[in-house]
């Protein structure tokens, strides 16, 4: 291609932006719904990635803790292969803008909308003593974090689609009360692996911060670990390994194994026609030990690299600030503050 028409596309690429918590080590809910996407779509758009730090304040934390994850998450972001010199990745805390933008946004959201969000009924269920302003408001920070950045797409599980419909909303409010501002984001989510279940209750998703360790397959997890954690899966008194409903478990287990080997439900169908759940089972481990090994071995590598670490955030929240500090000062002149 011409020198001058590779520039076109480039300037022509999409813009994909999405963040996850430092609540725990990453599951491989996290790694199939979300990172590993975030990894393979580095090639064709220009990628934002981030550490949503502040997003997890809204539960209560252990400082010393939660600055020890911090920092993992990070380590594990490149681990699973996001790339600094292709991506910005920076830690959201780091870049000042995101709360500012959200005060913003917040005066052009309502208390309603709010209140049907399944996430903060759920975490409201879930942490009863706790119901604190931040898990309510944790959709309009959410929003910032996304329309800073003119984010066309944005790739994450099932679970967060609410929360992208709202942004939205959010930015369409926006555009048409003032003018002209926010890029629409399209929520971008795998069709296969979207919601990766619990392997002890497959009828709920797999969560890091499950109570049943038995329950997810963290990516650092090592492969003896892994290996009986999908021998304990919860599956059903059938034998046969086919995709139906009522299956939980085992439509779980297929899932994993069809995302992660590339085959269609079918093949996997086919595959394991005449075999028991407990081959089954072994194949589905060895599958997950497998992907799931060169991170580990690259964060274990990364973890001793705390300079480099450091460097790599600092650089992104330079970047970061200086992008997204564009469409936080046209948003500030629009709104009439001086
Ligand atoms: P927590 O347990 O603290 O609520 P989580 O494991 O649900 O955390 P998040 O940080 O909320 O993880 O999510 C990070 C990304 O991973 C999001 O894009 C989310 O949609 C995706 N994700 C989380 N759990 C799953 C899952 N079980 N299957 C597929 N994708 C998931
Ligand atoms: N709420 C998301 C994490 C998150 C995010 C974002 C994802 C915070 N800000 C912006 C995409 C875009 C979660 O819990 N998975």
């Amino acid at each position: 291609m011409e020198k001058e028409e590779q520039k076109v596309e480039n300037e022509k690429k999409k813009r994909i932006l999405s963040g996850i918590q430092p609540t725990g080590i990453f599951t491989l809910g996290n790694y199939i719904g979300a990172i590993r996407n975030w990894e393979q779509m580095q090639e064709d758009f220009e990628c934002a990635y981030f550490i949503a730090d502040l997003h997890s304040l809204t539960v209560r934390q252990e400082p010393a803790k939660l600055r020890k994850q911090i920092l993992e998450a990070f380590a594990l972001l490149l681990a699973c292969g996001i790339d600094p010199k292709k991506s910005l990745c920076f830690i959201q805390s780091h870049v000042p803008t995101h709360t500012e933008l959200s005060w913003i946004l917040s005066g052009v959201t309502q208390f309603g909308e709010l209140s049907r969000m399944t996430q903060f009924k759920d975490k409201s269920a879930k942490h009863a003593d706790n119901v604190n302003a931040g898990l309510f408001t944790y959709p309009v920070l959410m929003a910032a974090d996304i329309l800073l950045y003119q984010a066309d797409f944005v790739p994450v599980g099932a679970d967060q689609k609410q929360h992208l419909e709202f942004t939205r909303d959010i930015a369409e409010r926006f555009n048409s009360r003032y003018s002209p501002t926010f890029t629409l984001p399209e929520p971008y989510i795998a069709e296969s692996g979207a919601r990766v279940m619990s392997l002890q209750d497959p009828t709920k998703k797999m969560s890091k911060s499950d109570e049943n360790p038995k329950a997810f397959v963290s990516i650092l997890d090592t492969p003896d670990v892994i290996m009986s954690k999908f021998k304990s899966a919860v599956t059903d008194s059938d034998t046969e390994v086919c995709y139906k409903e009522g299956k939980d478990g085992i439509n779980n287990l297929m899932s994993i194994y069809s995302v992660l080997n590339n085959k269609s439900l079918d093949e996997v169908e086919k595959e394991f026609a005449g075999k028991g759940y407990g081959d089954f089972k072994k194949a589905v481990g060895e599958t997950v030990v497998e992907a799931l090994r060169p991170i580990r071995e690259e964060f274990d590598r990364l973890k001793t690299e705390k300079a480099y670490l450091e460097e790599v955030y600092t650089e992104g929240a330079r970047n970061a600030t200086a992008i997204s500090s564009r469409t936080l000062s046209k948003v500030k002149r629009k709104v009439g503050l001086l």
